[in-house]
């Protein structure tokens, strides 16, 4: 009596949130809903065992997970191949008639969220996971449970996967902005952001909070169904209970395409989504297999991107940044607008000359532009706007970082903040210690380590290793997505295991070049014996002068950098050298040696030194030592080894052989 109380309860729950959510056409009304959903609860939580797998209930979040566990596509989730104008949709079309001389194609709005799994056994929903490389993604089924549109039963006890896309709809997105603006929040730069924000939560109450949706397009298996055609299949999930977008148009020839992207890249702001193109496919799923893949998409689809937009906004102000070199370059405040998918509340003004070539002025109303993921750009000052209260614009005088007098070099239209102490300098470092032939950090240019150094993310080289922890926020920057932020963090992740010399040579040391560090690495193989090493051993090494040597000493004499080099072997940075040892020759390799008297460089760091190059030290001299290394006033090492006659090196020696 009870069980079938819950299972009607359940039913007439779920029959409702489908008809608000996926059709659109609510048959009850809030309050009911309400009221059946409290009697729904009282009685789970009175009966836990009746609880049913389709109880509306499990979606209300809560659910925390300790990490994202990693999923395996059965089928690979394929991204398409981008074009960008009409001839080229005209191309794709000789393309396939090349091989079916008689295609028809299906056009599909491109929505601007992030691409998803959901995978059903036995008719329920048993995994959501995110496209991730293609090959793997993410488990986010705890929080694609919290989508009211996704059915967590299907219809038909079937085991199936299908694909499609999470989005947040426009008025949800601005409204999550808005409550987070009240609450002095980060706002998200747009809503494939918040989505994706949104879904790279371990805890499911904020998924559950967050107003997510979808639209399903795609059945990778879909033969196994029975279904010949994409419209077919586009059909058979609706007939299961997905949402797919209604926007769809079979068209018999590329005129039709055509007519169907214009008319979505002029229509696309009255839809309540963003999109960002069109996808067109072969309808005929036999005709798709004929045209196959290239190594890297399939040939019988392709994503039409709609163009760059433009917009006109205000210039409320422009501040000056400093770059790496201490450059200072002009950045306009703007009045935030949409732009091409985010929100542009900046722009690079370049330098001065630039500024009075566009005649910008302070108040202006320009028009910016961004193509794609380019930087935005103001491509025209709205002259016939002005009203007489623009400011005109004054170059700085001083940095407005360190205060510093800025100087004009001669041979450029920048100027320059020469402090060495100033922040820029700081951000140099960082890129240096990023850049390809130190750490080489993937993926971290000049523009990103500055940015995240702006943004307080990334302060000091330690701070590298932490950024993990704001991969939250990091994903919500502009320009970023879950994908471009694991691309990062797993550089960093990697450049953990780099040979010494990458680390020296990034540490910024002054007068360590690469070739440098080379040798110090190659030389001492460890950090620790690098760092114990006195100025004078530092000096016989050939190719290092006093310059040099005083400068490694004075590095790690300063308890900032050793507190660094301390951070940054526990966090697991490898600090020994992994190249061939070129000293891994007869010289050393196999030898034993003993030390007797006293060489300019610690006992520690020279037995250190001969171990690298496969020598072994040992305390007393007999028939199996090979060489007796002796330093000044030496003991009766000494007269043994000339009694037995072994190799006697002095000190100039063995610095020698160190260095063959
Ligand atoms: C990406 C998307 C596709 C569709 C809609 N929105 C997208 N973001 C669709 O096919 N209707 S297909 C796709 C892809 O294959 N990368």
């Amino acid at each position: 009596m009870i069980e079938k109380r819950m299972q009607e309860l359940v039913d007439i729950l779920n029959k409702a949130s489908y008809e608000y959510h996926t059709l659109d056409m609510p048959t009850i009304t809030d309050q009911e809903y309400d009221d059946y959903y409290a009697e729904l609860v009282k009685l789970e939580t009175k009966y836990p065992e009746l609880v049913r797998d389709d109880s509306p209930t499990h979606r209300v979040g809560g659910t925390v997970i300790d990490d994202f566990v990693k999923v395996v596509h059965e089928v690979p989730m394929m991204s398409l191949d981008d074009i960008f104008n009409e001839e080229e949709i005209r191309d794709f079309d000789e393309r396939v008639r090349k091989v079916i001389p008689h295609p028809t194609y299906v056009c599909e709005l491109k929505i601007d969220g992030l691409s998803v799994s959901l995978v059903y056994r036995n008719g329920k929903f048993v995994r959501g996971a995110t496209r991730g490389d293609g090959t793997t993604g993410e488990d986010i089924t705890h929080n694609v449970k919290t989508i009211k549109s996704v059915p967590l039963v299907l219809p038909k006890p079937l085991d199936i996967e299908v694909r499609g896309e999470i989005y947040m709809p426009k008025k949800s997105f601005e409204m999550l902005n808005e409550k987070r603006r009240a609450k002095g929040e980060k706002e998200f730069a747009n809503p494939r952001n918040a989505a994706a924000g949104s879904v790279r939560q371990l805890d499911s109450t904020i998924a559950a909070e967050r107003n997510l949706d979808t639209f399903l397009y795609h059945i990778p298996n879909a033969s196994d169904y029975a279904v010949k055609t994409q419209l077919e299949a586009l059909a058979f999930m609706k007939e299961l209970k997905f949402i797919v977008n209604p926007n769809i148009k079979h068209c018999k020839n590329v005129d039709e395409v055509v007519k169907y992207v214009m008319y979505w890249q002029q229509h696309r702001p009255e839809l309540p989504y963003e999109i960002d193109g069109v996808v067109i496919k072969v309808n005929d799923l036999n005709d798709q297999h004929t045209l196959g893949f290239t190594a890297r998409v399939p040939k019988w689809g392709i994503a039409y991107k709609f163009p760059a937009e433009e917009v006109l906004t205000k210039l409320t102000n422009i501040e000056f940044c400093v770059g790496r070199t201490g450059k200072i370059t002009p950045r306009a405040d703007l009045t935030p607008v949409h732009l091409a998918g985010s929100v542009i509340s900046s722009v690079t003004l370049h330098n001065e000359d630039y500024i009075k070539e566009k005649d910008i002025k302070i108040g202006d109303v320009v028009a910016i532009h961004k193509a794609g993921d380019v930087i935005p750009e103001v491509v025209a000052v709205k002259k016939e706007r002005r009203t007489g209260a623009e400011i005109d614009f004054k170059m700085a005088t001083h940095c407005p970082i360190c205060g510093e007098k800025l100087v004009r070099k001669e041979s450029e239209s920048a100027y320059f903040c020469l402090n060495p102490k100033c922040d820029a300098r700081k951000i140099e470092g960082l890129i240096h210690y990023a850049s390809r032939d130190a750490m080489n950090l993937d993926g971290f240019g000049e523009s990103i380590v500055e940015d995240f150094y702006n943004k307080g993310f990334l302060r000091s080289i330690k701070d590298y290793y932490t950024l993990y922890e704001h991969k939250e926020d990091l994903m919500e920057l502009e320009g970023f997505g879950e994908r471009s932020i694991q691309k990062l963090l797993t550089a960093i992740e990697d450049s953990k295991n780099n040979s010494l010399e990458r680390l020296l040579f990034g540490l910024g040391i002054r007068h360590v070049g690469k070739k440098t560090a080379h040798l110090l690495a190659q030389n001492y193989g460890t950090m620790d014996a690098l760092m114990s090493s006195t100025y004078d051993a530092l000096c016989m090494i050939p190719d290092i002068g006093e310059i040099i040597a005083q400068s490694v000493v004075d590095y790690f004499s300063d308890d900032t950098n050793k507190e660094l080099i301390s951070d940054l072997k526990a966090m697991g940075m490898n600090m020994e050298y992994q190249g061939k040892p070129k000293e891994l020759n007869e010289i050393f390799n196999e030898k034993t040696f003993v030390l007797t008297g006293t060489i300019s460089m610690p006992r520690d760091t020279a037995k250190e030194r001969i171990e690298h190059r496969g020598g072994k030290v040992t305390g007393s001299v007999t028939r199996a030592t090979d060489v007796v290394i002796v330093g000044e006033n030496p003991g009766s090492k000494y007269t043994k080894a000339q009694e037995l006659g072994i190799t006697i090196w002095d000190e100039q020696t063995f610095i020698n052989n160190l260095n063959m």
